[in-house]
């Protein structure tokens, strides 16, 4: 059965080093998500834009950047998943930046949690999101996403999802990862986070690293994806703040998307990072349009 998605705009760039991930959700819909996933015979519900504090773009504070503010719409962010996911719909998560992650995947935890669900989130990313304000260069909270889900990170963030942890490290596989700061890759090693990086899936090709990434996948598996659009190369994927050169190219990215959807488990999905001021004429944001397309079922290939 085809699931009823509905999406989220989450206008801000407060957990990010640089301006214009706020611009995101807007840039998604003139790419034409709603139409895309409506072409695909899925009922598409757009909820609009969730509101919270104003960026006010000041220095880190004991380690963290605009900690209150990212608090307020991580809460905003969660409840709204939350809610979404209690109807029986598939949310999906129009960023923003990528501290929103926290928001999103606790609430997505919390809903397995209620449904009895097993869950497996897909971490496709550049970065590990694993820095704590310790460990952090910039104090950017959107380079801390994961570490707080696994209960690294300020306590107002880390019981967001009324557990702490908010989820088991065991039920996340990273995938693109190929910037790792000095001190956030020890802990990604002491926590044992299962992490396919760039040379993983140069030496082992996209397909193998899905296999194992989707493996024990069952039909009670809850599975999420939350997607920062900087996994993409910078050659393609251009409108994002933190671009890491040496990404999957169009091909293994399409690859990845479509395993993905081959398994028919996806529950969830956040779309993040997507920068339009940082974008050529929206390139990016057709891009990462694409993509979903294909999450949602459209093959590249000769498939029946
Ligand atoms: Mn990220």
């Amino acid at each position: 059965m085809n699931p009823s998605i509905s999406l989220i705009g989450a206008p801000t760039d407060i957990g990010a080093g640089s301006r214009g991930a706020s611009m995101g959700p807007e840039a998604l819909r003139v790419a034409g998500i709603v139409p895309v996933l409506q072409g695909h015979g899925l009922e598409v519900l757009d909820r609009g834009n969730l509101t919270g504090p104003a960026n006010p773009w000041l220095p880190p504070v004991n380690g963290y950047r605009h900690l209150d503010e990212v608090v307020a719409w991580n809460l905003a962010v969660h409840q709204a998943m939350h809610t979404e996911l209690a109807l029986g719909r598939l949310p999906i998560l129009l960023g923003g930046d990528h501290c929103l992650g926290i928001g999103s995947i606790s609430a997505v935890a919390r809903h397995c949690r209620e449904a009895g669900k097993k869950l497996r989130v897909l971490w496709l990313d550049a970065h590990a999101d694993f820095n704590t304000n310790t460990l952090t260069p910039s104090g950017n909270i959107h380079g801390m996403p994961v570490a707080c889900l696994c209960g690294h990170g300020p306590q107002a963030l880390i019981e967001i999802g009324g557990v702490v942890p908010a989820i088991n490290p065991k039920v996340i596989r990273q995938i693109g990862i190929r910037s790792v700061d000095a001190g956030e890759k020890r802990l990604v090693h002491e926590t044992d986070l299962e992490v396919f990086d760039m040379r993983y899936i140069d030496e082992m090709g996209m397909r193998h690293t899905m296999e194992l990434a989707l493996a024990t996948i069952d039909a009670n598996t809850h599975l999420h994806v939350s997607f920062d659009v900087d996994f993409l190369d910078p050659d393609i994927a251009p409108g994002v703040g933190t671009t890491v050169k040496g990404g999957p190219t169009y091909r293994e990215a399409q690859l990845c998307m479509e395993m993905i959807a081959d398994t028919g488990r996806l529950a969830s999905l956040d779309v993040m990072e997507l920068n339009p001021a940082l974008d050529v004429r929206n390139r990016t944001a057709e891009l990462a349009v694409d993509l979903i397309e294909s999450l949602f079922g459209k093959s590249t290939l000769m498939r029946k």
